[in-house]
């Protein structure tokens, strides 16, 4: 089984660390392949790097489909692009920020995210609604860290994601703890272990989401809005996109 991961931030130190972290949580006949699209900006921390992220995530897949991927995994907990990639994929495409939602509504009956800077708050909480997990979500807390600090060993952005998931625990009453950015993915286990709290990563719950849908033989419905898009001419930058 092969699943691909698709950073679509262009930084590839968090994409080989979001690879790394999944490849320990998969069974031993499961490929992943964790990639970075060509083009789309550095770090995803608003709507505008969302937008922008789309046309390189879709790429991917358009590759992916060639190479015989069974699932992806789009790696940025915006979940951006989530549902253009299931139009354009056979198999499952499973969202960071859905999968770690999701997950914690199954432990509990609540959880707070903690994420990287404020102006993605929004962002989370729009998930949450559009997920039906709103009903779960106490309080989406932003540790004020921009997304490339954590690529910086020098930061203390372990310190200040701790402090911020102490926080969540004393004051949100909550069973776990969402971490709200793929970049966080290696600082799970010591945070959980630190506070002794549920602490959930999106990109190893989605990969083993992914990986259990594959197994179960679930691919993606193409009877409805998920069908794969209609051939058209597209223009511009977007030429390559056509399909058909
Ligand atoms: C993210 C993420 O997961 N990757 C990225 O570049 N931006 N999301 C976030 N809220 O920081």
């Amino acid at each position: 089984m092969k699943i691909k991961i698709i950073n679509p931030n262009t930084t590839w130190s968090m994409t080989r660390k979001i690879g790394h972290c999944a490849s320990q949580v998969v069974a031993a006949g499961t490929e992943i392949v964790a990639v970075s699209p060509a083009m789309g900006p550095a770090s995803i921390e608003s709507h505008y790097d969302e937008a922008l992220s789309v046309p390189g995530i879709l790429d991917e897949i358009r590759l992916g489909e060639e190479a015989g991927v069974d699932a992806y995994v789009i790696a940025c907990f915006g979940d951006p692009g989530l549902y253009a990639a299931r139009e354009a994929a056979r198999g499952p495409v499973i969202g960071i920020a859905e999968a770690a939602m999701h997950a914690a509504s199954l432990i509990g009956s609540g959880f707070s995210v903690v994420t990287t800077l404020e102006r993605t708050c929004g962002i989370a909480w729009h998930l949450a609604e559009m997920y039906g997990m709103q009903r779960f979500c106490r309080k989406v807390r932003a540790c004020k860290l921009n997304v490339l600090e954590l690529e910086h060993s020098g930061s203390d952005a372990y310190r200040i994601i701790v402090e911020e998931c102490r926080q969540a625990m004393e004051q949100d009453k909550v069973d776990s703890i969402v971490l709200g950015c793929a970049g966080m993915t290696d600082l799970c286990k010591a945070i959980e272990d630190e506070l002794g709290i549920a602490v959930i990563d999106g990109v190893t719950v989605a990969v083993k989401l992914a990986e259990s849908l594959v197994h179960l033989g679930l691919k993606t419905g193409k009877r409805g809005d998920l069908a794969y898009p209609l051939s058209k001419p597209y223009s511009g930058l977007l030429e390559n996109f056509s399909r058909g």
